[in-house]
C-alpha cells in the first residue's frame, strides 16, 4: 500500500501529539503529587458545625512527630482560622467545609486548591518543607465580597513554633490589706511535654515557678499578692512564659473608700 508522503506526515505528527497529551497527564499526576480531593473527607451538617467534633474548635493541631491537622471553615467572605502558622518539615492534613455557599481553598504558589462545598469536607495533605508566606484565596465566585476573601498560611522555621497560649487570670483592683492572686493559666498544644519558667514581675519584683506542662494539656501557676507590702496605688504586672507575655494593672485601693479610686498615695508602681 502506498501511503502519500504528506500522509504520513501527519500521522506522525497527530501520533506525537497523543504521546505528547499522555506525557503530560501523566507528569501532571505523578511529578508533581497532584492529587484529586475525593469524597475521603466525609460530610458534616453545615448547621451543626458549632456542636461538630472537628470544626467546633478549627486551628492547628499536633498530631504527634511532625504530623500536624489544620481545620478551616470556609464561609462568605471569611477563612476561620484567617491565619494558619505551621513549622517547616511538617506534613499538613488540611480539613476544610464550607458553612454557607460554594468557596474554594488554595494556597497560592502550591497545588493546594480545593473546592469547599457545604456539607462535604475536603481533606487533603501537604509537605511544607520551607519557610515562607502563602497567601490562601477563594477560587469560586461566592458573592459581592468574593475578592476579599484570603487568609494567610505562614511556615516558619521548626525551632520557632508552639502551639503555647497563655492567658493570666488577675483582679483589676483589690483593697489594701487583702491578700490577693494572679493565675497564670499556660496550655501546651504540642502531643511533647513543654518544660518552662513562669515568671511574674510587679513593681519591679520578679518571681519564677519553673513548670512541665503536659502534652495537649494546661498547667496552672498561681502567685499570692500581698496587697500591704505593695501599698495602695497602680501596680503594673507582667506575666510571660515560654516567649509569651501578658501584662495589666492592678490597682490597690484603701479599705475605706471604694472603686475608681485606685490611684491613691502608693506611688506608681515604677517597674
Ligand atoms: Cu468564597
Amino acid at each position: 500500500m502506498n501511503i502519500h508522503t504528506y500522509e504520513k506526515a501527519w500521522l506522525v505528527a497527530a501520533m506525537v501529539l497523543i504521546v505528547g497529551f499522555i506525557a503530560t497527564i501523566t507528569y501532571g499526576a505523578v511529578g508533581p503529587g497532584i492529587a484529586m480531593i475525593d469524597d475521603d473527607g466525609g460530610t458534616v451538617d453545615p448547621d451543626e458545625i458549632n456542636d461538630h467534633e472537628r470544626f467546633s474548635d478549627p486551628g492547628v493541631d499536633h498530631v504527634g512527630g511532625n504530623e500536624y491537622e489544620v481545620t478551616v471553615i470556609a464561609q462568605a467572605w471569611l477563612y476561620t482560622p484567617e491565619e494558619i502558622e505551621v513549622p517547616a518539615g511538617s506534613e499538613v492534613t488540611f480539613y476544610v467545609t464550607s458553612r454557607d455557599v460554594t468557596h474554594s481553598f488554595s494556597v497560592v504558589g502550591t497545588n493546594v486548591n480545593t473546592m469547599v462545598i457545604p456539607g462535604q469536607v475536603s481533606e487533603m495533605t501537604v509537605q511544607f518543607d520551607e519557610p515562607g508566606e502563602y497567601g490562601v484565596l477563594c477560587n469560586e465566585y461566592c458573592g459581592e465580597g468574593h475578592h476579599t476573601m484570603e487568609g494567610l498560611l505562614t511556615v516558619v522555621p521548626e525551632d520557632e513554633f508552639d502551639l503555647t497560649e497563655l492567658s493570666v487570670d488577675a483582679p483589676r483592683e483589690v483593697e489594701a490589706g487583702n491578700e490577693t492572686t494572679i493565675t497564670a493559666n499556660v496550655s501546651n498544644g504540642m502531643q511533647d511535654d513543654l518544660e518552662t519558667t513562669v515568671t511574674l514581675e510587679i513593681d519591679g519584683e520578679t518571681r519564677e515557678e519553673e513548670i512541665t506542662v503536659p502534652g495537649d494539656g494546661s498547667e496552672e501557676v498561681a502567685f499570692a499578692v500581698d496587697t500591704a507590702a505593695l501599698g495602695e496605688g497602680e501596680h503594673d504586672w507582667t506575666v510571660t512564659a515560654d516567649g509569651y507575655e501578658e501584662s495589666g494593672t492592678l490597682s490597690v485601693v484603701s479599705a475605706t473608700d471604694g472603686d475608681e479610686n485606685g490611684a491613691g498615695d502608693g506611688g506608681d508602681g515604677d517597674a
